[in-house]
């Protein structure tokens, strides 16, 4: 419980106050980059890499920013980054679905649906003939599973026995189409991975009580088995799938399916639990009084950084 309270429930806070702010002054038109926000997701990623090790490796695509964060990237680079400034996680050069902190294990992020997944797979077949145990955990969104990469992908790390653990996020929605309208329905997301050879599970993303008991459970059946594992969880974005507004008005969800999600949301299902104990009030208050001002001064201060020089504009980022 301590650990819900110090660590997950903070972390889940600062991801939401994170993409919070960037709603509330992205009409500022100083952040040029596209976003993705995860708000609503925030259980899936907050659970899954509280249980990884700081060098084990997280792949993620362009709803990044919490997989970012979650994984220990650091906050500032990551607003420069957004704000197009040369102290960006890659001078500016990237904007939010570019993101890596390789201190934090987060690989680079890449925009191209499904593009991670063989990255991923190829970094684990890498560590497996370097002969050490590190983790690589694969996000990918319910799209992704659509592309063949998918497939080549999963099969590879099932024949080669790497230490991956594949993480859909389900929420139902490539941008405007529905699940339903691009896959048969007889067919599942955790069945194609099973297809392939892979045992997994498929559950609720928005507790995160459990999104952490299934990790647990699958890193160590990947430890002890040295194969992959496929976790499946559904969650829900609640903001459009590209900027900050909420685009409901287009009516490609219904309005009873929206609200079930919200009253289905992670930090509240937390919060309800938490609330049990005495002083949450005022624990709450505290980090949120904590997280804002960290928040606020990051932004400020990503404002007033410089843009890229010229010089940079053919130097190497990672090497
Ligand atoms: C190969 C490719 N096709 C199309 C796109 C445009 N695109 C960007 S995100 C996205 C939806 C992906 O859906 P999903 O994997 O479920 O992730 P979600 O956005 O729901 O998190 C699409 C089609 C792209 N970036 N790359
Ligand atoms: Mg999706």
């Amino acid at each position: 419980m301590k650990f819900l309270f110090d660590k997950i429930y903070p972390a889940m806070l600062k991801i939401r106050m994170v993409e919070q702010k960037i709603v509330s002054i992205y009409q500022e038109q100083e952040m040029r980059c596209p976003v993705h926000l995860s708000i609503g997701q925030e259980g899936v990623a907050t659970g899954v890499c509280s249980q990884l090790k700081k060098k084990d490796i997280v792949f993620s695509a362009h709803r990044a920013h919490a997989h970012y964060l979650a994984k220990g990237g650091n906050l500032k680079k990551m607003i420069f980054e957004i704000y197009g400034k040369e102290k960006g996680c890659v001078m500016g050069k990237g904007g939010s679905m570019h993101l890596v902190d390789l201190n934090a294990g987060f690989f680079p992020a890449v925009p191209i649906v499904g593009s991670t997944i063989p990255i991923g797979v190829g970094v684990a077949f890498a560590n497996k003939m370097k002969k050490n145990s590190l983790i690589t955990t694969i996000f990918l969104g319910d799209g992704s599973t659509e592309e063949g990469v998918f497939h080549e992908s999963l099969d590879f790390a099932v024949l080669k026995n790497l230490n991956v653990l594949f993480v859909c996020e389900n929420n139902f929605y490539s941008v405007y189409s529905p699940l339903n309208v691009r896959q048969s329905q007889k067919r599942s997301i955790l069945g194609l991975a099973k297809a392939h050879g892979i045992s997994g599970t498929r559950s609720n993303g928005n507790l995160v009580e459990d999104v952490i008991k299934k990790t647990k459970k699958a890193l160590s059946f990947i430890k002890k088995n040295n194969k992959p594992y496929f976790l499946e969880f559904e969650t829900y974005r609640y903001v459009e799938h590209c900027g900050p507004n909420n685009d409901d008005h287009l009516k490609y969800r219904k309005k009873k399916e929206i609200n079930k999600w919200l009253n289905n949301d992670p930090i509240n299902i937390l919060e309800k639990k938490l609330s049990n104990y005495q002083n949450f009030k005022i624990y709450k208050k505290k980090i949120i009084k904590k997280i804002n001002s960290e928040i606020n001064s990051v932004f400020k201060e990503a404002r007033n950084e410089r843009f890229p020089s010229s010089k940079y504009l053919s130097m190497h980022l990672y090497g």
